[in-house]
């Protein structure tokens, strides 16, 4: 009853209180079990974002986090796979340690030696869920039913993987690196959370064992002291509180790396395929599709005919924003919005446009963006089991007035 009194008042433009306009603005395609948990809640150091779940935690983040092209710190959002997170007492004698039968010799350093003994680095980049948006598929899919907040773009800052394994001396053999944090699952039979991404990507200068986060320290629910940054690829390889790194001569194994974060094989296109954990019917999710997302308009509010403005973000995988384009007939003309600021390949790129209706009632608004590479987004969802890659052109329809 409170939901549906509050999207009534949010759909009349009235004035609810902003900690429930987030909530009242929750796409009605969620289904409806998410919409009824759904609660604006705080994390230690978090803002409010939106609690999907509490153990573990799972918090996306509200619309507004999306109206800079760089996200808060504290509107970050946050994912676990497992409830016990280690706190920041434990956290203080961190330690990680890098080995494996893919390694010449094991080694070890602490944060103070990684920022000491190795060139700094940095980059812009989106943090992605694979399952951003699940919620919104039709028919429903299993799993965290995520809206659009299961992202945000960050300068991360830190030292390049690369430059680490090389102090453990790289065997030609080595063909993945594999990944683990310091989180644990409450029962012992929760399989651990472990990923591994090929050897090509691990040694890609850009990706970072980063322990900054827009110029402050990882904030404890996104990984502190030091997480895996691989910009480009989804974030379930964004390993956070790492601190095991194994080179491996054959694939990782595990449960997070056989079973989940797949796709059916060949459906989406990626740059480099993971070629050491294909099999005949699957592969490793990998790559970020091209997409892109309204940040100032919500699903029937209300705008001037005399002309008012869209504002958004579009980001992909690393090959940067051609053009953004947006219509306001549903679809039959298109034209280029502004791009604002280029942060680079990895970012969200800014972007806007003004739109002059010109007369009273509903206009229906569609964004669509185009990668540098050509890839432009889904004009109908890609259907996939576990619900990955939603990139669906976004359909808005508003009221001018
Ligand atoms: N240690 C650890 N790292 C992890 C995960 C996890 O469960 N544990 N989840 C991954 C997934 S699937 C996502 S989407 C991102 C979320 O990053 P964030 O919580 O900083 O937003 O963390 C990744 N790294
Ligand atoms: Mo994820």
């Amino acid at each position: 009853m409170l939901r549906r009194h509050l999207l009534a008042g949010a759909a009349a433009g009235l004035a609810a209180r902003p900690a429930l306009a987030e909530l009242a603005g929750l796409d009605p395609r969620l289904p409806d079990g998410t919409r009824d948990v759904a609660r604006l809640g705080t994390l230690p150091g978090k803002g409010p974002l939106i609690q999907l779940s509490d153990r573990p935690p799972n918090y996306e983040a509200p619309l507004d986090a999306f109206r800079t092209a760089i996200t808060p710190n504290d509107r970050f959002f946050v994912r676990y796979h497992l409830a016990l997170i280690p706190d920041m007492d434990k956290l203080r004698d961190w330690k990680l340690e890098i080995g494996g039968d893919g390694a010449e010799r094991s080694v070890t350093f602490t944060l103070a030696q990684l920022q000491r003994d190795f060139p700094h680095a940095e980059v812009t980049a989106v943090c992605q869920c694979s399952g951003n948006r699940r919620g919104l598929f039709q028919p429903h899919v299993a799993g965290v039913e995520w809206g659009v907040g299961a992202m945000g773009n960050a300068r991360w800052t830190g030292v390049r993987l690369r430059d680490v394994l090389a102090r453990a001396g790289v065997k030609q053999s080595a063909i993945e690196v594999a990944f683990n944090g310091a989180d644990s699952g409450i029962v012992q039979e929760t399989p651990d959370f472990v990923k591994s991404i090929p050897l090509g990507k691990a040694m890609h200068p850009d990706t970072l064992l980063a322990w900054g986060m827009n110029g402050q320290p990882l904030p404890h629910y996104n990984g502190f002291p030091v997480r895996v940054v691989v910009p480009g690829w989804t974030a379930t390889y964004w390993m956070k509180h790492v601190n095991a790194i194994t080179l491996l001569t054959k694939p990782e194994d595990g449960f997070w790396m056989k079973a989940a974060y797949r796709v059916p094989k060949g459906l989406f296109p990626t740059d480099l395929p993971f070629a050491s954990q294909v099999t005949a019917a699957n592969e490793p999710i990998t790559q970020i599709m091209v997409n892109s997302l309204v940040t100032n308009l919500r699903d029937g509010e209300r705008v001037r005919a005399a002309g008012f403005e869209v504002q958004g973000i579009a980001w992909d995988g690393g090959h940067g924003i051609r053009t953004v384009e947006v219509s306001s007939d549903g679809g039959t003309s298109w034209r280029a919005a502004t791009l604002g600021e280029n942060l680079g390949v990895y970012a969200f790129r800014p972007w806007h446009m003004r739109v002059v209706p010109g007369h009273a009632g509903p206009v229906r608004l569609m964004v669509r963006a185009t990668s540098n590479a050509g890839q432009a987004q889904a004009t109908q969802l890609v259907p996939n089991p576990a619900g990955y890659h939603h990139n669906v052109i976004q359909t808005l329809e508003v009221t001018a007035a």
